[in-house]
């Protein structure tokens, strides 16, 4: 066989070329992954069949957030967090765990804690009793989600959040130095979303994430990557040049990249589904090669695998109802135009 007809196999074929597949170890295929649900996990057994045949890493959608494992103060839930990794583990599939600060989905106690000491009391303990959980099984975490402001031309750079109001800018040092002391093993990234969009706010946004973990390393502190959320809108374009000088800048600072939840907003896209998976596939296409071509991420990721279930139908209705199309199979399983786009970049084959 020969290595493109190899390169071109199923990771069945890749897995059972032995040591051929090691010695291509270099071209191995990018890590591909999906949030799973823990709802929809429960009921629907194609949901399940689907994450493992596609999956390479799992990430728990929502039961690793406050409002999961904190809804009563003093006892930690961890029912659908243990489902979702043991799921994962069975499988041989990595997971990311998402998230361990937000300013969003925390329980109602959490949004009203009234003073510093509070707050960093509350954090600590928390990310020392999750991360020491998982430890050793959850590889990579989202230490931080969505700390940046969303236009930082106008004021920030943090995003206001309870986080913020009573710890300032240290909240995220204590969530990347604790990650860090309990497990020094695990992958600790800053995920955040809005990178990617030809506007001066996106570039802002850009140089904050970069800042925030060139401050975090000149005081020691562990970072080792950017997540990039990556819900691209399909009526919005790609800043290429500005992606690919992004790359360069984190390889200059010695950070690596993953792409956590990538999807597709259609909602301003004409109706037809044919036409509008098209367009979404060829935004995809455009956003990994700015991507890949400059920088290899460690994982891509989705959120979600299937347009049965997503965030972006009720956040963003379209005008006609029609059902959004979001992600790479659609509400039938069926791969969708998208599907084979990922597949192409993340076995180097674009
Ligand atoms: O898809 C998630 C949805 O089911 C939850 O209700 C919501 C609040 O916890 O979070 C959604 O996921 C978000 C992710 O955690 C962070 N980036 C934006 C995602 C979509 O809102």
């Amino acid at each position: 066989m020969t290595r493109r007809g190899l390169l071109r196999g199923t990771s069945a074929c890749l897995a059972a070329a032995g040591s051929l597949g090691a010695a291509l170890a270099a071209d191995r295929p990018i890590p591909f992954g999906s949030a799973a649900e823990i709802e929809t996990f429960r009921k629907d057994a194609r949901y399940r069949d689907a994450l493992k045949r596609y999956c390479d890493v799992i990430v728990p959608m929502n039961d690793l957030k406050w409002e999961a494992l904190r809804h009563d103060r003093p006892r930690f839930d961890f029912s659908g967090a243990d489902e979702l990794v043991g799921f994962a583990e069975a499988n041989k599939k990595a997971l990311r765990g998402h998230t361990l600060l937000w300013g969003e989905a925390l329980p109602p106690w959490a949004k009203e804690m009234a003073t510093r000491a509070e707050a960093e009391r509350e954090l600590v303990n928390h990310i020392e009793i999750v991360v020491d959980r998982y430890k050793g099984r959850v590889g990579t975490w989202d230490v931080v989600n969505e700390v940046i402001k969303y236009d930082p031309t106008e004021g920030g750079p943090y995003r206001d959040t309870i986080w913020q109001r009573l710890l300032g800018p240290e909240h995220v040092d204590i969530a990347f130095r604790t990650a860090a002391r309990v497990d020094p093993k695990a992958r600790l990234v800053l995920n955040d979303f809005h990178f990617e969009e030809p506007v001066p706010g996106a570039a802002a946004r850009r140089k904050v994430a970069l800042d925030i973990c060139r401050r975090l390393k000149d005081k020691g502190i562990p970072v080792h990557g950017i997540g990039m959320q990556a819900h691209l809108y399909a009526d919005k374009g790609i800043d290429v040049d500005g992606l690919q000088r992004f790359m360069r800048d984190l390889d200059e600072l010695g950070l690596d990249v993953e792409i956590t939840e990538l999807d597709v907003i259609d909602w301003k896209l004409p109706a037809d589904p044919a036409q509008r998976d098209k367009t979404a596939a060829a935004l995809v296409s455009t956003f990994l090669e700015a991507i890949v071509s400059a920088k290899r991420p460690k994982a891509i990721v989705t959120w979600g695998l299937t347009d049965r279930y997503s965030w972006v139908h009720e956040t963003f209705p379209r005008k006609d109802s029609a059902r959004a199309r979001p992600l790479p199979l659609d509400a039938d399983y069926r791969q969708k135009p998208m599907m084979a786009v990922l597949e192409r970049y993340r076995r180097g084959l674009a």
